[in-house]
């Protein structure tokens, strides 16, 4: 399957701005009346202080002071249209995104808030804009051009300065009532920390040359399906992905949740068969990952139990610079995903709005791996604690202002530069413009 998305994005957009320009003002009902945009202002600093840094100890980080510090301010605006009227409805998505360093130096890079050029000088700005056109009928849906997917097998990551968005097309299908079919190819990536779209990579291979890495994929090629019922409360879902000659990837889910009494219980149990694939451009990709979350929900707090295990003879695999979202163990810092990890964590999260303070939340979690295999260990330890307090604004012209204070150790006993401690201010403001 070959695709220039770039040549089908113009020509859908072609379609869209002909089709909105000869109908006139009958488009106002789809088109612009259900456009919606949004401006997230988001203010983030960041702090990460290595420590015990594993065989290299006498080095106390990557940069001189032995920490990365930088500051930003970015600008996310989120536009999406209506739909033109007729069988065939056309429309168009837009992500704007750019960021500004309010701090940081080549003495302090590598938060990853900022791309880094020149000597690992953070950027002074960066930014994108992604642009995708769509097309529906009945309730499916054609996307093509570039966008920040969120889908359990390529989750765009959106934990620093800016989302990272991927260059593609996708068909979403809601023609069967409680049923989602999913297919599609991505062809480029542009990682959180970066400007420009670059090839398709496997996170755990390869080397990056000037921005670039040496193993790469022209296509990764997905599908999926996923099953409501049980009045929405339990999900089956199942995924394919490939990345040409690199990693195939099948991948099932149980999604429920139970109301007994007063509580409510979850579980979100996975499970992925990663093998390599064609070529083998990254070596052998043979790997089993489980991984199960299990929640309790009573009154104002929710306990959580993560169980993860790796095996095989690879790592989990996923898209470069792509969120590990989907795995319970999942964290601020790493998703314990090493070959051969397994892994556990107890989780609190708790919600001040019994004390009179809604909108304060506050969340607690301690995660431990052990049995991790890389090229210098076979029994690689790893260990992390993370808390978030955060207070969204509930009323008033400051109302969704959301602040949030999440501080964190990671240890690793492998690996350089793995251990730290870390701290991060966020302060997202969202406007509804539209
Ligand atoms: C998160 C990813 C996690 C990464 C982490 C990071 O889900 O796997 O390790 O970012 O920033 O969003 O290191």
């Amino acid at each position: 399957m070959k695709l220039k998305s770039s040549r089908y994005t113009l020509r859908l957009l072609t379609l869209t701005i002909s089709a909105t320009a000869s109908s006139g003002p009958v488009l106002a009902e789809g088109f612009f009346d259900d456009t919606q945009a949004n401006l997230k202002l988001r203010n983030f600093y960041m702090n990460r202080n290595f420590v015990d840094n594993g065989p290299a100890k006498a080095v106390p980080g990557p940069t001189k002071h032995g920490e990365a510090d930088e500051w930003t301010q970015s600008f996310i605006l989120d536009v999406r249209s209506g739909f033109t009227p007729g069988p065939i409805g056309f429309g168009v998505d837009a992500l704007g995104l750019y960021s500004i360093k309010l701090d940081g130096g080549r003495g302090t890079y590598g938060t990853q808030l900022l791309p880094t050029h020149d000597g690992n000088k953070p950027a002074d700005d960066f930014g994108r804009l992604a642009v995708a056109g769509k097309l529906k009928i009945s309730q499916t849906e054609l996307k093509v051009g570039e966008w920040m997917p969120v889908l359990p097998i390529v989750r765009a990551d959106d934990g620093r300065s800016l989302p990272q968005t991927l260059e593609g097309a996708q068909i979403t299908s809601k023609d069967i009532t409680d049923v989602t079919l999913y297919a599609g190819q991505f062809t480029g990536n542009s990682q959180r920390n970066d400007a420009s779209m670059e090839r398709l990579s496997l996170n755990t291979a390869g080397t990056v040359v000037h921005g670039k890495n040496t193993i790469t994929a022209d296509h990764f090629n997905f599908a999926g399906a996923e099953y409501t019922f049980n009045d929405k409360r339990t999900m089956v879902g199942a995924w394919y992905g490939q990345l040409e000659d690199i990693y195939q990837q099948r991948y099932v889910q149980l999604v429920h949740s139970q109301p007994i009494g007063n509580v409510t219980v979850g579980a979100n149990l996975g499970y992925f068969i990663g093998d390599e694939d064609g070529a083998a451009l990254a070596g052998g990709q043979n790997n089993r990952t489980f991984s199960g979350l299990f929640s309790v929900k009573t009154g104002a707090s929710v306990f959580y139990l993560g169980l993860q295990r790796v095996s095989g003879e690879a790592a989990w695999q996923r898209i470069a610079g792509t969120s590990g979202a989907t795995l319970a163990n999942d964290s601020y810092n790493w998703s314990y995903e090493g070959e051969k990890e397994r892994s556990w964590q107890l989780r609190h999260d708790y919600d001040f709005a019994g004390w009179g303070v809604p909108g304060l939340t506050m969340m607690n979690r301690f995660i431990k791996g052990t049995n991790v295999h890389t090229a210098t260990v076979d029994d690689g330890e790893d260990r992390g604690r993370e808390s978030e307090l955060a207070y969204v604004i509930q009323s008033g012209t400051f109302k969704s202002l959301a602040v949030r204070w999440r501080n964190s150790t990671l240890r690793r006993n492998y690996g350089t530069n793995s251990s730290f401690d870390e701290n991060r201010l966020i302060i997202q403001y969202p406007l509804s413009i539209l």
